[in-house]
């Protein structure tokens, strides 16, 4: 990142278009229009790619390509919209699990062509003035914060892994954990989630969406420390 001092960033949490819920997403766009964050990360799991997706599916809930043109439309709506509420804060697009289904699929049904699909991809997370990961490995580092989009369900895990601050999603339960490591307080911040649990993709049993919770994330640097925060939504 450039040398302008970062000092509040707002995250997005999985999204899931074309199925991300409108109510919600407003709120952090009203947000992002309140705030001026200096950054807004989206942290993966942008698409829900669910007719890519390898379980059982209702062939008749949607079409693939309807679902593809919808998604695409709705992320590009959120890019614009928050770069229109907020010119000056930093774009950053993450991809996580579900970003990574189409490709998944090709290379167990056709693996020849897997290294087709890399600009195929690389289209589909391509927005004007946002700085898109190449894959769900790739990792952003903002002012000693790490970015992932994640994939450990314990709160907790990814940070100490990594031995750094985390700011994640995946597990579309949002909350903070600190802890001490080496005398450094380190936290590792879950943003939750923006999707829709009542559209059929997104019912993955009870035992599971329960414990979901809709909102973002905000972290704001007062004092030189980072203080991160999970802002609920519903
Ligand atoms: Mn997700």
């Amino acid at each position: 990142m450039s040398k302008k001092q970062i000092s509040k960033i707002l995250v997005l949490g999985d999204f899931h278009a074309p199925f991300q819920l409108k109510n919600a997403v407003n709120k952090f766009l009203l947000a992002v229009k309140r705030e001026q964050p200096d950054v807004v990360v989206q942290i993966g799991d942008l698409y829900d790619n669910w007719s890519t997706s390898r379980y059982t599916k209702n062939p008749n809930y949607t079409t693939p390509e309807a679902e593809m043109i919808q998604a695409r439309k709705d992320a590009e709506r959120l890019w614009s919209t928050i770069q229109r509420v907020s010119p000056k804060t930093k774009c950053f697009q993450l991809l996580g699990n579900h970003d990574d289904r189409i490709k998944k699929r090709v290379a167990e049904k056709l693996p020849e062509i897997t290294h087709m699909m890399d600009k195929t991809i690389k289209d589909l997370y391509a927005f004007d003035n946002v700085v898109s990961m190449g894959s769900e490995r790739d990792e952003l580092e903002i002012d000693d914060l790490k970015f992932i989009h994640g994939h450990l369900s314990k709160l907790g895990d990814h940070s100490k892994k990594a031995m750094k601050s985390v700011v994640c999603g995946h597990s579309h339960v949002g909350g903070v954990v600190f802890y001490k490591y080496d005398d450094k307080l380190l936290f590792e911040l879950n943003v939750g989630f923006v999707a829709d649990e009542t559209k059929l993709p997104l019912q993955y049993g009870l035992s599971k969406t329960k414990a979901w919770t809709l909102g973002y994330g905000k972290l704001t640097k007062i004092n030189g420390i980072w203080n991160p925060q999970f802002v609920p939504l519903r």
